[in-house]
């Protein structure tokens, strides 16, 4: 693994974080690795430290510019700003097509030769993405092109971040129970406790929560819910009948319901590992519990017009599809997690019946659903990675050049 900054590979990041934290976490995710393994000299341009920090506690909120972990990290302010040739980075790496300052770009116009200049798109199982992936697009007035990369679920895209030694991190963890269980420990989960189904929670405050606690309380087999604070935070201090901050547990019927902190990163990962089912969101959790192996259920990013059931469907149609009979239970399970109803089923007069039914029927394939997520693993390990995937890409560029 490369730990030496290789001065000559420069690469600017720039994020905006529209919402939520998935945007700074895929982008310091990418910076960490391209430095840490690639040992590029990373500058991440981030216009929301607040929300940084949230995932990262050493970012200090108030620094125009700090090091964080081997990354330059430079507050990115406002659009304004003069920056000559030098200040360019030899690979400028536009994130979800967020707008680059324009004196940048005018001085990405004067550098000989030219940056490598790419915009990393947002992720998505469906088929139009390889058609996509790596397409120019000529700027208006300047001479630049930039290049889109898209991530994605085949060969024939951009693959999934993944950092070189997440896997045997992950084997190391889980081949010690003690570990695990000390893990655990640091957010109140008691010996007692880890006899249950563990589940770590993530989802948007829309998801049908309070009806999944219902019948998770009324189960016959104990679960464990372990979620972080501010997560469906309304169904959850109804559980708890108190507020939801970290720290705070109650058990009704078969359930107990924990509240976490936000934990850094890397502990994430470890909690999703420690758990036997997880339920995430958004583009960068989602990716995580995939490296888990575990069974998961994905609450996928809102969108106008219900565009986000279209790629959920996508996803299904990859994912779940080798599961033969146990696909129905899993499909249905996600599917209405997401407020979208299964081809041909009608929404039950009680939402509150019809997920005492999901429940038991997803239990039913979990077996069938843990040997899914491991295979799916290993498909997704053979695309490569994102970052490896990506400087492949840019020095292929280069050479064209
Ligand atoms: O926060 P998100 O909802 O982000 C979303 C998506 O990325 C979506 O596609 C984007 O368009 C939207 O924001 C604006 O969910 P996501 O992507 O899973 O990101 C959460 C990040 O937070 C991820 O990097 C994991 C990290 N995390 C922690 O580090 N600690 C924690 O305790 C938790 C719960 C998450």
């Amino acid at each position: 693994m490369a730990t030496e900054t290789n001065p000559s590979t420069t690469l600017a990041l720039f994020c905006k974080v529209v919402d939520n934290y998935g945007d700074i976490g895929i982008c310091w995710r990418l910076a960490r690795q391209l430095r840490h393994e690639h040992g590029i000299a990373v500058t991440l341009w981030v216009d929301d430290l607040q929300t940084f920090q949230r995932i990262c506690p050493e970012v200090d909120t108030a620094a125009a510019q700090q090091q964080v972990a081997g990354v330059a990290v430079r507050h990115w302010a406002s659009q304004d700003g003069a920056f000559a040739p030098a200040d360019i980075a030899a690979i400028v790496i536009e994130f979800f097509g967020c707008d680059i300052p324009p004196g940048y770009i005018a001085a990405m116009a004067q550098c000989t030769p030219r940056p490598v200049w790419l915009n990393l798109e947002g992720l998505t199982a469906e088929e139009w993405v390889e058609g996509c992936h790596t397409l120019p697009s000529s700027h208006p007035r300047l001479p630049l092109t930039k290049h889109f990369f898209f991530p994605g679920f085949t060969a024939k895209t951009g693959g999934l971040l993944r950092e070189s030694a997440l896997e045997a991190q992950r084997i190391a963890f889980q081949s010690d129970p003690a570990a695990m269980a000390a893990f655990l420990a640091r957010f109140g989960v008691t010996p007692a406790d880890m006899a249950a189904l563990k589940v770590s929670l993530f989802c948007y405050p829309h998801a049908p929560v309070a009806e999944l606690f219902g019948a998770w309380a009324q189960g016959s087999e104990p679960v464990l819910c372990l979620v972080p604070e501010g997560v469906a935070a309304d169904a959850v201090r109804a559980f708890l009948g108190a507020e939801p901050a970290a720290g705070a547990a109650r058990s009704s019927g078969a359930l107990t319901v924990r509240v976490l902190p936000l934990v850094p990163q890397p502990d994430y990962d470890k909690l999703l590992w420690a758990c036997d089912l997880n339920f995430v969101r958004g583009e960068d959790s989602v990716v995580r519990a995939q490296w888990a192996g575990k069974p998961f259920v994905w609450h996928i990013y809102p969108q106008d017009e219900n565009l986000h059931h279209k790629k959920l469907g996508a996803f299904l149609q990859r994912y779940s599809e080798p599961m033969g009979e146990g696909r129905r239970a899993l499909d249905a399970f996600a599917l209405r997690w997401n407020g979208a109803l299964p081809p041909g089923a009608d929404s039950g007069p009680d939402a509150a019946a019809d997920w005492r039914a999901l429940w038991p029927a997803l239990q039913a394939v979990m077996p069938a659903a843990a040997s899914r997520a491991a295979e799916w693993r290993q498909q997704m390990d053979a695309h490569g990675d994102l970052a490896s995937n990506l400087l492949r890409f840019a020095a292929s560029l280069k050479r064209a050049k």
